[in-house]
């Protein structure tokens, strides 16, 4: 092997080879090493084939990557955030007559449509060319709500890479992520100093605007995000999360008083912009008039409002809140826009076109970005939903976007899938039980897990205090009426809340006031012991979220490998017969990899797969696991 390597060195092919080249060379001794990498990702392929493609493999579309100027000039956002501070980016904000526009689709957007799977590999392949052909964005969201763990779970590479490599390539358009308070990225409350640090390392990682959410509005959730957030110089961005109807005057609980109220309360933390964060569009095109331009009377800050696609009607919410004056709205390139994602970003651009509130965003290099993202998508299909068309039943279930596309998955996992009318009906009336609760991660799992008991157990909201009574409740349930994902407006129903705790003392104050420090250092000390490998200062946060989805991560590297360069359609289905692909294992690092063939499985249930690897064939051997 040593001799072959050598003798296929351009150097040694052009006769200039001494005993200096191999000193100079000393990777072309690291025969055992590249053998073992490549029989990784061999084992990697073989896996697939065998036990999920068996070789048939879709053909997708090649996405055009528009070529841009080599003189383009990057400044945007973040040139005035940097120089001038918030202070400055917010004074900006609000001189601008046109409409500023959030992109979603590195985040929300594929969170909401696909599972939240696209790979950083398709983002990093347009990143610069979204920096110079959208450079007059306010901000891409790129960062947070669910891409943190998806990332390291399902797609097996580093959230914090993500960041490193897009911020490398966008120098000019400030980064915007989604921090779910107390939650951080996860799902469930942390301690204090492990929130703290992951602001910090966020924001030196790049992340410019932290707009801050608390599932149940409860604002003492949001306190140490806000604080810390303060503290970095970047954009603090607080939510308010709108559920119910402010048009319908029969629903007093959450109406214009309460966001009014709610928005004076977080101007008072020195936020700097204020979210209305529509996360299930339920806010309808002449709420959004309505609320924005109350909201603008009432309070200085900028008015940045982020909606869903779900029902049909959010093109007209966010042209809508546009002419009540709102500062920013959200929206995802079309390609990846619509249904339970954002409304479409170039269709706002297109319509505000000559218009006071002009966006100055130009309709063909966007066309090219959209061009780019539809034709990715293709790759991503089997994460998409059923959902074809929007739907107003959305209205009346107000289940958030990237639920709605999710429960028909959960709901048949329970072996309930032709019972998933009556779940959605369930959740309405579970959300009513609960004391009509803002539902979004992670009060939303509550509200399903609810749901989904309660049409396994055959109870109703007059059944429950009598059926319900012995039952043991969901986790999500105990973790509600503990307290321990915040307290909800208007308390909880004391009598529901026995029947589920059975005997668990409630608290009423911030969880992360009760939960002791993360300590750090006893973190690194076990992977120390574990992997005999030293986290850095981000991946102990990870670790700290995310203890046993860190460690899965770091296996699959060991057993596989960094699979970050692949393109998806390797990553996701492999090779097909007769395909050869050209594999990036590491920087600059190449292997040509060709499936030749496959056998029929042995005694042992082993299937024999021929590769060709750099021209060289090799077979191996994989279990047959169907
Ligand atoms: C998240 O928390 O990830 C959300 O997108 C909520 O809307
Ligand atoms: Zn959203």
């Amino acid at each position: 092997d040593f001799l072959i390597n050598v003798l296929q060195h351009p150097t040694f092919i052009a006769g200039k080879c001494d005993t200096k080249f191999i000193d100079d060379h000393p990777e072309l001794f690291d025969i055992a090493e590249q053998k073992s990498e490549a029989s990784n990702v061999l084992r990697y392929f073989g896996n697939i084939i065998v036990n999920e493609t068996f070789g048939n493999k879709p053909d997708f579309d090649e996405p055009y990557i528009p070529s841009i100027s080599v003189d383009t000039d990057f400044t945007g956002t973040k040139q005035i955030l940097d120089e001038q501070g918030p202070d400055g980016l917010v004074k900006w904000v609000k001189n601008q007559n046109k409409l500023l526009l959030c992109d979603t689709t590195f985040r929300d957007a594929h969170q909401s449509i696909a599972a939240t799977r696209v790979r950083s590999r398709d983002m990093i392949k347009i990143a610069r060319e979204t920096a110079a052909l959208a450079p007059d964005l306010f901000s891409l969201e790129m960062w947070g709500g669910a891409t943190f763990d998806v990332a390291y779970r399902y797609l097996k590479e580093s959230p914090w890479r993500r960041l490193d490599e897009l911020r490398k390539r966008i120098p000019n358009v400030c980064f915007q992520m989604l921090l779910r308070g107390a939650n951080a990225v996860g799902y469930k409350n942390y301690p204090d100093n492990v929130i703290r640090a992951f602001v910090q390392e966020s924001a030196k990682s790049g992340i410019d605007v932290f707009r801050i959410f608390d599932s149940l509005n409860w604002m003492d959730g949001m306190k140490i995000s806000i604080d810390e957030v303060l503290k970095t110089g970047k954009i603090a961005e607080v939510s308010m999360c709108y559920t119910g109807d402010i048009l319908d005057e029969s629903r007093t609980k959450y109406n214009l008083d309460y966001y009014v109220r709610m928005a004076h309360e977080i101007e008072a933390t020195g936020a700097h912009i204020l979210a209305i964060k529509d996360m299930s569009g339920l806010l309808k095109p002449a709420a959004a008039h309505k609320l924005i331009r109350t909201l603008k009377e009432e309070v200085k800050m900028p008015i940045h409002l982020h909606t869903h696609d779900t029902t049909g009607n959010g093109v007209a919410t966010v042209l809508m809140a546009c002419m009540a004056g709102v500062d920013i709205a959200d929206a995802a390139f079309n390609g990846m826009s619509g249904l339970t994602s954002q409304p479409a970003l170039n269709s706002i651009v297109a319509a505000l076109k000559n218009t006071p509130r002009d966006t100055e965003l130009n309709e063909d290099d966007l066309q090219l970005l959209s061009d780019y993202w539809g034709t990715t998508r293709q790759v991503y299909g089997n994460f998409e939903s059923e959902m074809k068309s929007g739907s107003t039943e959305i209205y009346k279930y107000e289940i958030p976007g990237g639920q709605y596309s999710n429960l028909r998955a959960q709901v048949e996992s329970f072996g309930l899938g032709h019972k998933f009318k009556e779940v959605k009906d369930k959740y309405k009336e579970a959300n009513l039980m609960l004391g009509d609760i803002v539902k979004v991660t992670p009060s939303s799992k509550t509200v399903g897990d609810l749901a989904i008991f309660m049409v396994q157990n055959g109870l109703t909201a007059d059944n429950i205090k009598t059926k319900g009574k012995d039952l043991a409740y969901p986790d999500s349930l105990v973790d509600f009426y503990s307290g321990m994902i915040g307290q909800p407006e208007g308390g909880f129903d004391p009598e529901l809340q026995k029947i589920v705790l059975k005997g668990i003392e409630p608290i009423t104050i911030r969880p992360g006031a009760l939960l002791p420090d993360e300590d750090f250092d006893a973190i690194r000390k076990e992977f120390i012991d574990e992997y005999d490998y030293k986290l850095d200062d981000r991946e102990v946060l990870s670790a700290a979220l995310y203890p046993k989805v860190l460690r899965e991560y770091m296996d699959f590297i060991r057993d596989y490998g960094d699979f970050m360069r692949m393109e998806s359609h390797a990553f996701f289905f492999g090779l097909k017969k007769g395909e050869v692909i050209d594999v990036e294992i590491s920087k600059g690092k190449r292997l040509v990899i060709k499936f030749v063939t496959m056998g029929a499985p042995n005694d042992e249930g082993m299937v024999p797969i021929m590769f060709e690897v750099d021209g060289f064939r090799r077979e191996i051997y994989i279990e047959d696991k169907r």
